[in-house]
């Protein structure tokens, strides 16, 4: 028996309780703890039965993966799981909290599970690009059917106990005193000589055995590129197709085979990143924090309305205000009818929208906003706005208020001079659509307090978004690196590569999509009013330099808006679909500016727009815009529709390699100039043979 877990016996009941905290995963102490109490109970002729449950807030959420990459030290999972199949007491499982992977495959080979009415269930493993390798795949369906198994494997959904009862996953469920309940299952299961239930002698059947074709073709599209989700499928597919021994060895061979691979590299990076980003430099976790439970928002655009929704969702009261009451109105009809929305689509009932929508209210008056605890501005991207709505905050809003520019380019540092209270200013980037990307940039600005950056790290939290800290600069972390990914595309189109090729090669990399459709979605008269500002101003914007968009501005084709952009759209579609008058129009730029066409694979499409990303990260590294390299990419994979299955930009470039990556970089700034200098952070790392991993330590 070791500390992370123990054994007591209650009415000829062993009770095992694991206790390995935060979530009782899978450790070797917790898999040797229980080799050591299950074989102990199935010793002791004073023993019947078996409980197997967990202290603390949830059963075994899983495999410990802290542990994965390294040496496995025995007994590994499968084989502790192995032979508590050949036991001969009943075991009945006691859920509680989050079931979740190898804590579910315990569960399952269990005879019985008895759960709270709040506990649920998972195989989340294809979200760390693995699949369940401790006999979930061959379990799951011979227990719940293999309709229930594909849709909870493939997709790593949690399900509730209810939901899990109803398929005869759990056996009993109770609203509390889970343990004594499972006690008295266990003792019922002695008292009527139950015959012990192994799910491994169970066989699975499937009605429609294309089921799997059709899982396969539909996972090709809504997880294009995974490799595990397809894995996967064709574990499941062996469930019923072998016996469960010969689906045991499938479902090895293929979990090692994925967990080896790149891609479950990459997304159990990720996994961790993710929560390193709530670490932040010089804050500790006693910090205190302000209370918010009231929000305005300044600007009832797209933005505003999709910022509030995350409050309204919360329960937090929103205020919008706005000047005109038209804008203010068509604000609040925008959440109205995302309410509406989701009743129709029945993920809330009429009442829960009816509540929500009665959390808004409007004003046009900066005094009505004189007892909120948070003030978001969003509104139009100039500094002198921005001047004129922080002044009136600074006039209106009561001592202690948090106010948030939504700025995405903008001095922060700048933003908070407009007040006297510089401390309470700070950045807080929502992407686009604000309601549904999980990414918010909370910008530090020089004098933000340490309250104020922890209250708006908790919030983001709250609002289910993953907070990731960005120092001042012009972009901050994202924007800023996309200058030479938006750079090195219209280049690529002056050296004659179709908008429709370089798109796709990016498309093929991963990203959601590519460059030249992102650039229509977005409007690409932004960029061209601030290059025409920038020329006006005197500064030096070389011809080259959005050459193509400006072109296409002044025709008019501002993008997805205007219904053709670098592509033309059909009357509400969203598909891009390639248009010749681009092509006379790239011709036409090329003719000018003595552009000559040259022959370019995809790969070098790549690297040209992804090469570039890493060369900036380096910088904003280097300076401390970003507290580290993971947290560079969570904001590219939760804001910019990299793919999780490469890491984010940080993890690509050290799977390419950091020395690679350069010697490509010097060819590119022999051929095309100091556009391509290597960053010095980037040059010393690959000279000195380390990677962005290895300063990733805090
Ligand atoms: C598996 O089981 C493979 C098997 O099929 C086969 C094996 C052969 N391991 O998320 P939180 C840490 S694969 C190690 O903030 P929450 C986490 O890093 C696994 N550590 O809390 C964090 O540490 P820190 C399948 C883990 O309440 C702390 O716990 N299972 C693990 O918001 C708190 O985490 C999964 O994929 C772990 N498995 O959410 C489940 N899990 O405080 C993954 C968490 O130092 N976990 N940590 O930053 C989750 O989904 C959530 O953590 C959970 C709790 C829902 C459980």
């Amino acid at each position: 028996m070791t500390s992370a877990v123990m054994m007591h016996i209650v009415d000829n009941v062993a009770v095992i309780e694991v206790d390995n905290p935060p979530v009782n995963a899978l450790s070797f102490a917790v898999r040797s703890g229980l080799q050591t109490t299950l074989r102990e109970a199935e010793h002791n002729e004073a023993v019947d039965a078996i409980v197997l449950s967990c202290r603390g807030n949830t059963f075994i959420a899983g495999a410990d993966i802290t542990e994965f990459g390294k040496p496995m030290q025995p007994p590994a999972l499968p084989d502790l799981l192995s032979e508590m199949d050949t036991l001969t007491k009943p075991m009945v499982a006691a859920l509680h909290g989050t079931a979740l992977g190898g804590g579910l495959e315990v569960a399952l080979t269990c005879h019985y599970r008895v759960a709270l009415e709040s506990a649920k269930v998972g195989l989340p493993e294809v979200l760390l690009g693995i699949l369940p390798g401790a006999g979930g795949t061959q379990r799951l369906p011979r227990i719940a059917g293999v309709e229930l198994a594909l849709d909870m494997i493939t997709s790593g959904r949690k399900v509730s106990s209810k939901e899990a009862a109803k398929a005869g996953l759990i056996d009993k469920v109770v609203s509390d005193d889970l343990q004594n309940a499972a006690i008295a299952f266990a003792k019922k299961v002695v008292n009527n000589k139950a015959p012990l239930r192994r799910i491994s002698e169970l066989t699975a059947t499937v009605s429609d055995p294309a089921i799997f074709d059709q899982y396969r073709a539909k996972l090709a599209k809504t997880r294009r590129g995974f490799d595990a989700p397809q894995r996967c499928v064709d574990t499941v597919q062996a469930s019923v197709e072998l016996d469960f021994a010969d689906g045991m060895k499938k479902e090895r061979e293929l979990f090692l085979e994925l967990m080896q691979g790149t891609q479950s590299k990459s997304q159990r990076h990720m996994f961790f990143a993710e929560r390193m980003a709530a670490q932040v430099q010089g804050l500790s976790k006693g910090t205190p924090t302000r209370d918010i439970n009231s929000v305005a928002i300044i600007g009832a655009g797209t933005m505003g309305s999709g910022i509030a929704i995350n409050f309204t969702n919360k329960g937090i009261p929103v205020t919008m205000l706005e000047l005109s009451f038209e804008a203010l109105e068509r604000g609040i009809k925008h959440i109205h009818r995302y309410y509406d929305g989701q009743v129709a689509k029945g993920r809330i009932s009429e009442e829960q929208a009816a509540s929500a929508k009665q959390l808004v209210s409007g004003t046009d008056n900066y005094a009505d906003l004189s007892d909120v605890d948070l003030v978001i501005e969003a509104v139009f991207e100039s500094m002198a706005v921005k001047q004129d709505v922080f002044t009136k905050l600074d006039k209106y809003c009561k001592p202690g208020a948090i106010l948030a520019s939504n700025t995405s380019t903008l001095n922060v540092n700048t933003i908070a001079s407009f007040t006297s209270r510089p401390q309470d200013v700070i950045g807080l980037h929502f992407f686009s659509p604000a309601n549904i990307m999980r990414l918010l940039e909370v910008v530090r600005a020089d004098s933000t307090a340490d309250d104020v950056l922890a209250t708006a790290m908790k919030l983001a939290k709250h609002i289910n978004k993953v907070g990731v800290v960005s120092g001042v600069c012009d972009g901050f972390i994202g924007n800023r690196m996309l200058k030479g990914y938006g750079r090195e595309a219209g280049a690529l189109l002056l050296e004659g590569v179709s908008p429709a090729r370089i798109d796709k090669a990016l498309y093929d990399f991963g990203m959601a999509m590519g460059p030249l459709t992102m650039g229509d979605l977005a409007g690409l008269d932004v960029g061209y009013r601030v290059r025409k500002e920038r020329r006006e101003r005197g500064e030096y914007v070389p011809e080259t330099d959005g050459a193509i968009a400006d072109r296409l501005v002044e025709a008019g084709r501002l993008g997805q808006k205007a219904g053709k952009g670098y592509y033309r759209y059909e009357e509400g579609s969203r598909t891009p679909i390639p248009d010749p008058e681009v092509d006379a129009i790239i011709k036409e730029a090329m003719d000018a500016l003595g552009c000559e066409p040259r022959e370019i694979d995809d790969e070098e499409i790549v690297k040209r727009l992804i090469y570039p990303l890493i060369n900036e990260a380096a910088l904003i590294l280097d300076e401390g815009i970003a507290q580290r390299p993971s947290d560079i990419d969570v904001v590219y994979i939760y804001g910019y529709g990299f793919p999780v299955y490469r890491g984010g930009p940080m993890f690509y470039a050290d799977t390419v390699g950091l020395p690679a990556i350069v010697a490509d970089m010097e060819q590119f700034q022999a051929r095309y100039g100091d556009d391509w200098q290597v960053a010095p952070l980037l040059k010393t790392l690959a000279e000195q043979g380390r990677s962005f991993a290895d300063l990733s330590s805090k």
